[in-house]
């Protein structure tokens, strides 16, 4: 007999804005998507992805089974395998059981150092701390990291450095209270929807001025007051300009600068030799554009900074963010309504991966693991022995499979990432993933990283689990299970939960750490008895709408900007910068520089869209290029094109187009069979450790090769 149609409101599973969803559903299948006209995140609009994206959690290529690799795999010899047939469905017992014993195994004979693992920017808040409880209280490692390192990396170092806290100062729909801001490295019409509607509303409806500071030609283009289109990899050079442009027109806010920052002078300096002249020669902006941008940010009663990662994926990312960062110090555009650094979070749940402790240098609630007391304090909350968490900061995920050699890492555990789409030179990480001695990995498919595993563990999705997201501008939103679970599959947190008391038992040591919970509003309880930001989150609280962290207490309401009085370090402090070029330029053999993204209808490396019917919507793989270039490499739109770097070749379609500036071409990294990080470069910032996605030297050249399926399909 066919049920009544049930509703439940839910956050949306894509990207960091945090849409608040109304899933409809009748016999268990969700039969459409609405939002709500009172969310005060989207006010009822959603883009395609949360409209319509859903549907890959039906697709029948999701494995909802444990599996097990029928033959062992040899470290230096693993191989993909996509076909089931090599893998053998086994209860979960065993699945559970086999992994505690290999981990045990290598945990014994190698120690805390040879075991890591990625945690999951899509997963909940509480199944990310748990991940992480897991390998730092059992396994006594902090090798754990996630996506965040792939993405603001650059902006979290600079912005820990510079102020004390990394997340989005200000909320986003505060934009329509500013007068001036600036987006830069952003592409918010694709990746962050809903919050450009609200820069357009800003624009349109409250007359404030945009400036957009980006290579391409995005649509917000179309809205901005100025264009700075910016050499890729040439942040600093710009942004230090407009900073010596203020300090030379006196525009600077000195009663700001006197109150609330420290290291002026040296900052003041080191700006000298920006002028708009050299930032022109470096970026390619007119300098007349380059002082206009400074005078209109400047002379802003509330002047904001919404940025992507355009400033933070450069082998200077930390540079670009401080860049940034000083230019609101200058102008005093902080700790108000409407101004502020706002550093956009990509995925659905990176905040909250990022709060709750997904990280090598953090335990939850930024508390660094080598800081006195810190540990001490999830040692009791963990009930881990005096002296018995490790205090010594562990890999990141740019290091972690750089390490998988004898003596390094072993074993290593992902929930819901892969590196083999997603890490910068795919060669290189395929060589590496090859040399693992025992992978894990847990996840709705098995994408291009769980083809290579031992063990699958198979997730509930976002809709099969209750839990908790934090979304771009720190709100704390639920997530309800609105389906069974489809097959087999488990919550992450449940999986984790039942595997830790497995490994507790095998390493005999009289741990008590709990890991029995009833029900993830526990879970969140235990996260907010040390990290105090999360103290008064609670799930009763959520009910109604999400609470923007900190909340300190029960009673909190919640924080919508930070900083009206102080920095969490104190002062904020400056920092003089000089010009580091990318650490490839182009040359004769390859004269493009390759900047790569995301389009609308694409998720990452396509785990989730490609199983979605959203992917028919931008099926194929491009490169665009300018029309000047495609004329003088003879190009026409819709050709088949070879692009190569120092490191790879792929083969896609041409898309001759005017978004792009002339010599830089553009590759979105969604299509594993013409995979942008075939081409991108592995070298990383010296302080964020975060990869040069953003900027590589590429040639291209009409296709010598046979045409793949995927670029005999046709034009998109
Ligand atoms: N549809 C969709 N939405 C997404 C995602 C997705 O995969 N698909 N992913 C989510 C995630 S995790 C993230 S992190 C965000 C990312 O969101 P964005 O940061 O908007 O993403 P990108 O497309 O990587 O790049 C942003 C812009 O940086 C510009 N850029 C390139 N080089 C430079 C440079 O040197 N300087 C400057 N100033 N700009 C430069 C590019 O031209 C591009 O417009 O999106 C989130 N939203
Ligand atoms: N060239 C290039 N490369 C880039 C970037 C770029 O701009 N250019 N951007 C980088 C950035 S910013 C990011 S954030 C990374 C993203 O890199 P990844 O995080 O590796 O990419 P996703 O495809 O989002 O991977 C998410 C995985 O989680 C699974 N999943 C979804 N929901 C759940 C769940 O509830 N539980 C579990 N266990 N699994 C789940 C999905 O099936 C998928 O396999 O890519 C980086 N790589
Ligand atoms: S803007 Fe982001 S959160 Fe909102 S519906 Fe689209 S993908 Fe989902
Ligand atoms: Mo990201």
């Amino acid at each position: 007999m066919s049920q009544a149609e049930r509703t439940v409101p839910t956050t949306c599973p894509y990207c960091g804005v945090g849409c608040t969803l109304e899933l409809h559903i009748q016999d268990q299948y969700i039969t459409h998507v609405s939002s709500p006209f009172d969310s005060p995140v989207n006010h009822g609009n959603l883009c395609v992805k949360g409209r319509f994206g859903y549907d890959f959690i039906y697709n029948k290529a999701r494995v909802t089974t444990p599996l097990i690799r029928k033959e062992a795999q040899d470290p230096g010899q693993r191989e993909q395998a996509f076909d089931l047939s090599a893998w053998r469905a086994v209860s979960w017992d065993e699945a559970l059981d086999y992994t505690a014993d290999r981990l045990v195994e290598i945990y014994r004979r190698d120690g805390a150092e040879a075991l890591a693992a990625y945690c999951c920017a899509k997963a909940t808040n509480e199944d990310n701390y748990l991940l992480q409880k897991l390998f730092r209280a059992l396994f006594r490692t902090n090798n754990i990291d996630h996506c965040t390192r792939l993405c603001h990396a650059g902006s979290v170092a600079a912005l820990q450095r510079a102020l004390g806290s990394s997340a989005m100062s200000n909320t986003a729909a505060e934009v329509i209270q500013s007068d001036v801001f600036i987006v830069t490295g952003s592409n918010t019409t694709e990746n962050h929807p809903i919050i450009a509607l609200q820069m357009k509303a800003a624009v349109r409806k409250h007359g404030a001025k945009m400036i957009v500071i980006d290579p391409r030609r995005i649509e917000l283009v179309d809205f901005a007051e100025l264009w700075l289109p910016i050499r890729p990899g040439s942040n600093v050079p710009v942004f230090a300009a407009m900073a010596h442009v203020i300090l030379k027109e006196g525009l600077a806010n000195q009663d700001f600068i006197a109150r609330r920052t420290t290291n002026f002078s040296e900052f003041a300096e080191s700006m000298e030799k920006f002028t708009p002249e050299f930032a022109e020669r470096i970026s390619g902006v007119d300098k007349e554009l380059i002082i206009r941008a400074a005078r209109l940010y400047a002379q802003a009663d509330h002047g904001a900074i919404f940025w992507g990662m355009g400033i933070s994926q450069l082998s200077h990312g930390t540079a670009s963010a401080l860049a940034v960062i000083n230019l609101a110090f200058l102008t005093g555009h902080i700790g108000r309504p409407g101004t502020g650094l706002n550093p956009l979070r990509g995925q659905n749940n990176v905040q909250g991966a990022s709060d709750m402790g997904a990280m090598p240098f953090h335990f939850p609630g930024y508390m660094a693991v080598d800081k006195p007391g810190n540990a001490e304090q999830w040692e009791a909350a963990w009930h881990v022995e005096p002296g018995g968490l490790n205090r010594r900061r562990g890999l990141t995920t740019t290091e972690i499979l750089g390490h998988a050699h004898p003596g390094g890492v072993r074993g290593l555990y992902i929930m819901g990432e892969n590196p083999m789409m997603s890490e910068p030179n795919l060669n290189l990480t395929r060589h590496h993933m090859q040399q693992l001695e025992f992978l894990v990995t847990q996840d709705l498919f098995i994408n291009e990283s769980g083809a290579f595993a031992d063990v699958f563990l198979p997730a509930a999705a976002w809709a099969e689990k209750d839990g908790t997201f934090t979304n771009t501008d720190r709100r704390v939103q639920r997530v309800r299970r609105a389906l069974e679970p489809s097959g087999q599959a488990r919550p992450d947190w449940q999986i984790i939960c039942d595997l830790a008391r497995r490994i507790e038992q095998r390493l005999d040591r009289p741990a008590t750490a709990k890991w029995d919970y009833a029900h993830p509003a526990d879970i969140l309880k235990e996260v907010g008895s040390v990290s105090v930001e999360y103290r008064g989150v609670t799930y009763g609280r959520l009910e109604q709408s999400g609470l923007q962290v900190p909340v300190w207490d029960e009673l909190h309401p919640g924080t919508p900007f930070l900083f009206a009085e102080t920095f969490p370090s104190g002062p904020g402090k400056f920092h003089p910068l000089d010009y580091i070029p990318a650490a490839e330029a182009p040359d004769e053999a390859f004269p493009f520089i390759l900047t790569t993204g995301r389009v609308l209808e694409h998720w990452h490396g396509g785990t989730l869209t490609r199983h979605s019917a959203v992917n028919e919507l931008y099926p194929q793989a491009i490169v665009e290029i300018n029309p000047a270039d495609a004329l003088l490499y003879n190009i026409e739109d819709g050709q088949p094109v070879q692009v190569a770097s120092r490191r790879g070749m792929v083969v896609l379609r041409a898309l001759v187009s005017e978004r792009t500036r002339p010599g830089v071409v553009f590759i979105p990294f969604h299509f594993a069979e013409a995979a942008a990080n075939l081409l991108t470069n592995d070298a990383l910032d010296p302080l964020a450790l975060i990869p040069e996605f953003k900027a590589c030297a590429v040639n291209i050249a009409a296709a010598q090769v046979e045409l793949p399926e995927y670029v005999r399909r046709g034009r998109i």
